[in-house]
């Protein structure tokens, strides 16, 4: 994976050569994060802390795209800044901070509303999900919150983005609105164009309980995802009753085929080994499901139950992570403004 991951990003630089490397991505304090979240993003946002610079934030004004109750929002910005830490983000190499403390997300997401237009916002896949056939009463932030990614991004001129499978569409606006931007104005390679870092075998982890639907913080069953906080009975017990099918597990990926659950816990086990699936169906070939979930139920414990305890510690001590949360703003800040004094000089604003 880590081959896979450094591969993607060498290629990914030879496309974006006139910027200095730099990554950005975050992630929605709401409820708390799962599996998909971790081998989505953060399990690769650790590693890529090795190969460039990378900010980290936790999107707290994505958040309040849905209503959150505000005394949970503040608990779980704490929660969410206690899981990157607890999984291996150093707050001394990285910048982390939460989005709110820099109003530059906010104003460059202003001058993006005018840049990105209607039609490109309705074709959103996430917002029709989100949304749903409550369309007319949905926020008007959840529709612009794409915009509001490409801004995240392009503040600090990031030319990196490592997500889940999910985020795709919204990152391909950001590059739209990045080349509007800089066409618009005159401005040739102002803004890059962000790559995204896409990979490994957990880019999109599927619910336990249904193998079509994506692992999401929002399924009303809790059985459908393992969170980073959940103890080791709780691990072992949600992927004992995972659904499967009765066949034994297939000698090839070929046998994969119309067996979505199989593959999302054969995908689980080799993003969680940092192996390909190939070897783990090499290594479980014909094996009963029973056997092969008390493999990945070990693994599944052993790694996952240092960062739950990792962070109970972190989350002991509620001021040092404001601290570390207001010392990554102050780094974040000092990018970010003369990028938008620039942005500001562009636009024609005065003063
Ligand atoms: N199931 C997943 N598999 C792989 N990656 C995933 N991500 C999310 N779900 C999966 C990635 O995790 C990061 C978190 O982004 P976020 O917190 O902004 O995403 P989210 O949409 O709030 O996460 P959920 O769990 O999907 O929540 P709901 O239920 O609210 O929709 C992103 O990089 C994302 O790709």
């Amino acid at each position: 994976m880590m081959l896979a991951c450094a591969s993607a990003i060498s290629a990914a630089m030879s496309d974006a050569p006139k910027h200095t490397p730099l990554v950005f991505s975050g992630m929605q304090p709401t409820n708390t994060l799962h599996l998909g979240n971790y081998l989505g993003a953060l399990k690769n946002w650790v590693k890529l802390q090795d190969t460039m610079p990378c900010i980290y934030c936790v999107v707290d004004m994505h958040a309040i795209t849905a209503w959150q109750d505000p005394k949970e929002l503040v608990r779980s910005t704490r929660e969410v800044t206690a899981a990157y830490i607890a999984a291996g983000v150093d707050p001394a190499r990285s910048i982390l901070f939460n989005q709110s403390q820099v109003s530059a997300h906010a104003e460059l997401a202003w001058v993006f509303n005018c840049v990105a237009r209607i039609g490109w916002l309705n074709r959103m896949t996430q917002f029709k999900d989100k949304a749903g056939k409550n369309r007319e009463n949905a926020s008007v932030g959840l529709f612009v919150y794409p915009n509001l990614m490409a801004a995240d991004i392009l503040a600090y001129r990031a030319t990196h983005v490592p997500v889940g499978e999910d985020q795709k569409q919204h990152l391909e606006l950001s590059r739209d609105i990045a080349q509007k931007f800089n066409l618009d104005f005159g401005a040739p390679d102002f803004f890059p164009l962000p790559e995204p870092v896409i990979v490994g075998p957990g880019t999109r982890v599927m619910s336990l309980r249904d193998g079509t639907k994506k692992m999401s913080k929002s399924d009303e069953s809790d059985n459908s995802r393992i969170n980073l906080t959940d103890d080791a009975d709780t691990i072992a017990q949600k992927i004992r009753k995972a659904r499967t099918d009765p066949e034994p597990l297939p000698d090839s990926k070929d046998g994969l085929k119309g067996r979505a659950e199989a593959e999302n816990l054969i995908n689980i086990y080799a993003a969680l080994a940092d192996h390909s699936p190939e070897t783990v169906i090499g290594q479980f070939a014909g094996a009963q499901f029973s056997v092969f979930k008390n493999a990945l139920a070990d693994l599944a414990v052993e790694k996952l139950t240092p960062i739950a305890g990792e962070m109970r510690a972190l989350l002991a001590d509620p001021a040092e992570i404001d601290r570390v949360l207001k010392s990554g703003s102050e780094r974040a800040l000092a990018i970010a403004a003369p990028v938008m004094a620039e942005v500001r000089r562009l636009v024609g604003f005065v003063g």
